[in-house]
């Protein structure tokens, strides 16, 4: 059966083919959206990051594929767990990442250090043909900075700094990001879990 990742974030799908690439699901392929020819707009009209990765994953799963989403967004303390779900689209219409970090940094400005604190959170949701689905949760705690630092990954990077590490986002390899990430934590529980729930499934 193949797995039908339900995104249109490049990034985000890059990161998620390299974090789904264990041999726990040799044998499964990953498509994209496109390479199903979907291309349609996908509502994200939930209240949680579990509700909008369930919207999401339902798509490919209505069309035979196990439906694969992941929503996830950032949680700045000192906003009261702002931008949130609405992370993608933080700096309203024609929302890029450059302009929703620009308007973080207002927001945060002469915020002292010890008041930026934050978390990234990234919820994985799996639907499956027959309506069955799951979902697991990763954060990952982290720090508002004043300017950016790094070129590498995407959205919100180059201002989430990661103290055990001592870099933002942004100057982590891709490797390196992986491997302590929201997603990268969110990731190895679904693999877990729909391993799990295959094999159930094969032995019905
Ligand atoms: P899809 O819904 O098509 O998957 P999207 O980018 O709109 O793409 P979300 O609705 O889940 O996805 O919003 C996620 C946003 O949260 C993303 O656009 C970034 O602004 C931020 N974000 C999530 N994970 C991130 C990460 O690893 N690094 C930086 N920013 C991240």
């Amino acid at each position: 059966m193949d797995i039908v990742l339900a995104s249109r974030n490049k990034k985000k799908i890059a990161e998620l083919q390299s974090l789904l690439s264990t041999e726990a699901l040799s044998g499964l392929r990953v498509l994209s959206l496109d390479d199903i020819g979907y291309h349609e707009e996908i509502e994200e009209n939930g209240t949680t990051f579990e509700e909008n990765s369930q919207i999401k994953a339902s798509v490919p799963a209505s069309l035979g594929y196990i439906g694969v989403a992941d929503d996830s967004g950032l949680e700045v303390d000192y906003l009261d767990g702002a931008p949130g779900i609405y992370s993608a689209r933080y700096s309203g219409e024609g929302a890029t990442d450059a302009k929703n970090n620009e308007k973080l940094l207002s927001l945060l400005q002469d915020v002292p250090a010890e008041k930026r604190s934050a978390r990234f959170v990234c919820v994985i949701s799996c639907v499956f043909p027959d309506g069955q689905k799951f979902s697991v949760r990763g954060e990952c705690p982290g720090r508002i900075l004043t300017s950016y630092a790094g070129n590498a990954g995407f959205g919100y990077d180059p201002l989430f700094y990661y103290e055990p590490m001592g870099k933002t986002f942004a100057e982590l390899s891709g490797e390196e990001k992986n491997k302590i990430s929201h997603r990268g934590r969110a990731m190895e529980l679904f693999i877990q879990k729909l391993s799990a729930t295959l094999s159930e499934k094969k032995g019905k």
